[in-house]
């Protein structure tokens, strides 16, 4: 047995799993968590598949309080489920149980960790490949929003204040800018001059949200398209997953951030720009997924801002990507130099392609608002 596998094997001993361990390995396509996938022979033969990953602390500075959201969560959504409201496919994501009950555990050498079921006969995309995939994602995520409206803002605990405060974030940008502890500055005068041209658009949802145009909902926060699980044969989305972020926020954080991982052609880090791209059928069909699963409860504001929803968290990704360029790529995983520049770089791009077609994105979607 490898090194690795042992280790997956320590951790998923830790939990009430049936079965002998059988294989295990890491699973690299988010950016913030570790997760190992572990396999497992029950007494009758058949093999189980279980998510064991670890909380990366770094980043969610109260893991207990993450894990009571997502305990809270999942089990809601079980039991609207249970209730008769339609599924995907029968599979929600829910959490296994350490051996004494509870919702994670400490490993042996440190750090958090949770086990989830393993979403099978599905997989993840970092770039969308048709319209119908986009329409599919944003189903899926319209269709969370609308599983968890019911569920009380209060009773989930804002486990990274200021998440989407996209104001916060240019001003952090700023605050590292001036202490520019990796000595960077030099190099990102173009990216930086870009960005502070459009800084007022920062405050905008945030403005309507103080004055009470727009209420905050339970949301994922995290909506990018590798977050849900896509069927290999059906090609339908099956389940969300990355439920770390879910907490009180604006709908309109959701819907951008799906126009921004499931638009574009180009992958989030790639180097040619001339690839990155917001195109148009995938916008179409993000509108259309997103609006079959929420016309319930959307408000006509929240309906004419989903065009700058987009151009607003593509401005603030970015912005996230150069703080944390400027801080040393100590918050995203990165695998190379320069690569949280590189995904800053493709955000600003987005944002321009978002700007010159904005028109367009908005007549679409009046159009929506009038049928
Ligand atoms: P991160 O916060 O690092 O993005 P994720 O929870 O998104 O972590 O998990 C990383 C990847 O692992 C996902 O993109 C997906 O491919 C896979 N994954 C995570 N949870 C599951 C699950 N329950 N079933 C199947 N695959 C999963
Ligand atoms: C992270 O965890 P992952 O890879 O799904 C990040 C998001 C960013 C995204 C950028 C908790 O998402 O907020 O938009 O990277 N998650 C967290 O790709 O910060
Ligand atoms: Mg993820």
């Amino acid at each position: 047995m490898s090194d690795l596998a042992r280790k997956i094997a320590e951790v998923g001993s830790f939990f009430k799993i049936d079965g002998d361990f059988v294989s295990g390995e890491e699973l690299e396509s988010g950016h913030i968590n570790t997760t190992y996938l572990a396999s497992y022979r029950t007494e009758c033969g058949e093999v189980s598949r279980y998510i064991l990953q670890r909380i990366n602390e770094h980043v969610f500075k109260e893991p207990l309080m993450v894990m009571k959201n997502i305990e809270r969560v999942t089990q809601h959504i079980q039991q609207r489920v249970a209730l008769g409201k339609e599924d995907f496919s029968g599979q929600t994501l829910h959490l296994y149980p350490g051996r004494d009950g509870e919702n994670c555990v400490a490993g042996a050498s440190g750090g958090i960790w949770r086990c989830y079921n393993f979403i099978e006969g599905c997989r993840t995309y970092d770039v969308v490949e048709d319209p119908r995939q986009a329409y599919e994602a944003a189903r899926a995520f319209g269709e969370f929003q609308d599983l968890v409206s019911d569920f009380p803002c209060d009773q989930l605990a804002v486990t990274i204040p200021g998440f989407h405060d996209t104001r916060a974030r240019y001003a952090r940008l700023l605050e590292v800018l001036r202490k520019d502890p990796q000595g960077r500055v030099e190099v990102i005068q173009e990216e930086l001059g870009f960005i502070q041209s459009r800084a007022e658009i920062t405050g905008v949802l945030l403005d309507h949200l103080k004055a009470g145009r727009l209420a905050e909902r339970v949301t994922h926060n995290d909506t990018k398209l590798n977050n849900v699980m896509i069927c290999e044969v059906t090609g339908k989305a099956v389940c969300v997953i990355d439920l770390d972020t879910v907490m009180p926020g604006l709908a309109l954080y959701d819907f951008g951030d799906l126009v921004r991982t499931a638009t574009s052609p180009a992958e989030e880090d790639e180097r040619d720009l001339s690839k990155v791209e917001m195109r148009m059928p995938m916008f179409e069909a993000l509108v259309g997924g997103y609006l079959d699963a929420t016309h319930n409860f959307i408000t006509p504001l929240e309906l004419e801002l989903l065009p700058f929803s987009a151009k607003v968290i593509a401005l603030e990704t970015g912005i996230r990507f150069l703080t944390d360029f400027l801080e040393g790529d100590i918050y995203f995983k990165t695998q190379r130099e320069g690569q949280n520049l590189d995904r800053c770089r493709t955000q600003l791009a987005l944002v321009k392609s978002i700007e010159e077609q904005e028109e367009e994105m908005n007549d679409f979607v009046k159009k929506w608002g009038q049928s």
